[in-house]
């Protein structure tokens, strides 16, 4: 475990020194530093400077994210130091309101205690910002499906909701070392969202959709330079079809596609209507209009599949390969027509460090 440890954190020294992050010098006594402390408690900590780098470096190497080009202006907020689930909570708020800047959203990665320290903290939530969903009696669903059992569970930890609606967001729920968990609520004011019109179509507000401004990763954890952070949340802006394609149209979440066909007046009949598609693409036209008009920050699919063949360019020019998911990196609609579509990316064979990584539900 502990040699583990060491050739880690031997190999990100090695890579900070390589991107010219530190120089010979500095990085020969910085090795030194490490062996004696792992040597003497088998722990070490990372400096501020290494915390940044680490998650710049471990976004970069995200390959499902189509929207690294900006990696290197990631700002890490560094609260490894606070200890209660109370701390943690107020410091997710303040991530929340800092990366969400009134629209103007900021990339933005908060990190607490590492794993390693026996104190650090795991957010439950998928996200900081998300709706609960409930099963009607009929069987059908109030809000998101994809959180009826997230919200089941914060029910049994005792959440009293003022009401439900389709759109109710949900506490977090935060558990430091092996204590209990604690629900907090999100103040109603830190919470940006965005009510979803169409530019020509205005039967459309009637259909009472909306979705938060900012997507904020809570579940998954960093490793970097040998040690693990499992609460590491990070944000960066929406793709609209993210919304669009996905939460608001899949089957298994809002399934509004009938909805707004049977409003356009197409024959949902028949597929050869091609009322799904249709339907998908004033969806796509509704969110891009809808946060456009609130001044939130958000990124189309075709922009952002030239901005990931810049940052293709880029990190080639850099000598170094990019990890893809082509799958994960296609947009939802319209896949042929971005560039990401047309070719093949670098397996992610052996997955270096720094990088986020999936752990275990809490
Ligand atoms: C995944 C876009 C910023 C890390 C994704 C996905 C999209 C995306 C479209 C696929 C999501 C899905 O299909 O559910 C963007 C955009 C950003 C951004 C437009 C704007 C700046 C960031 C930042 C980080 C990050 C700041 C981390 C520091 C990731 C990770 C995943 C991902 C780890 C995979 C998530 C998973 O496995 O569930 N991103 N991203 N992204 N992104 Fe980004
Ligand atoms: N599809 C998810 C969000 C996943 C991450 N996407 C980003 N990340 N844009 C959803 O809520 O729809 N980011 O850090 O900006």
């Amino acid at each position: 475990m502990q040699a583990a440890r060491w050739i880690e954190a031997a190999e990100f020294q090695g890579l900070l020194l390589r991107e010219g992050l530190i120089d010979q010098v500095a990085h020969g006594r910085r090795l030194r530093q490490i062996n004696t402390e792992l040597a003497a408690t088998g722990r070490y900590e990372h400096t501020a400077s290494e915390l940044e780098q680490a998650g710049r470096i471990g976004w970069r190497a995200t390959p499902r994210c189509i929207g690294r080009l900006p990696w290197q202006t990631l700002q890490v907020l560094d609260r490894r130091h606070l200890q209660t689930p109370e701390e943690v909570f107020q410091a997710c708020v303040e991530h929340l309101r800092w990366a969400t800047n009134g629209g103007r959203i900021r990339p933005v990665m908060t990190v607490f205690a590492a794993a390693e320290t026996g104190r650090a903290a795991r957010i439950w939530n998928p996200q900081l910002i998300r709706y609960a969903g409930w099963r009607r009696p009929d069987g059908t669903v109030l809000g998101d499906p994809a959180q009826l059992e997230l919200t089941d569970r914060l029910h049994e930890l005792g959440w009293r909701p003022a009401q439900r609606t389709a759109f109710t967001v949900l506490p977090v729920v935060i558990q430091v070392g092996h204590h209990r968990s604690q629900l907090f609520e999100l103040p109603a004011d830190a919470v940006l969202e965005v009510p979803i019109t169409h530019p020509e179509f205005s039967w459309f507000a009637e259909l009472g959709l909306r979705w938060h401004a900012l997507p904020m990763v809570c579940n998954l954890g960093l490793r970097a330079g040998g040690l693990f952070y499992p609460a590491a949340p990070f944000n960066g802006w929406y793709m609209s079809t993210e919304i669009a394609a996905r939460n608001l149209a899949d089957v298994d979440r809002y399934d509004q596609l009938p909805a707004i066909a049977r409003r356009m007046g197409l024959n949902t009949r028949s597929s050869i209507s091609l009322w799904r598609d249709r339907a998908l693409v004033e969806l796509n036209v509704a969110v891009l209009h809808s946060f456009k008009a609130a001044g939130v920050r958000m990124v189309d699919h075709h922009s952002a599949s030239a901005q990931f063949m810049t940052h293709l360019d880029r990190e080639r020019d850099q000598g170094r390969s990019t990890p893809g998911d082509w799958s994960w990196l296609v947009p939802p609609v319209s896949g042929s027509t971005s560039p990401v579509f047309h070719r093949y990316y670098a397996a992610d064979a052996d997955p270096g460090t720094p990088r986020f990584q999936a752990q275990p539900e809490a």
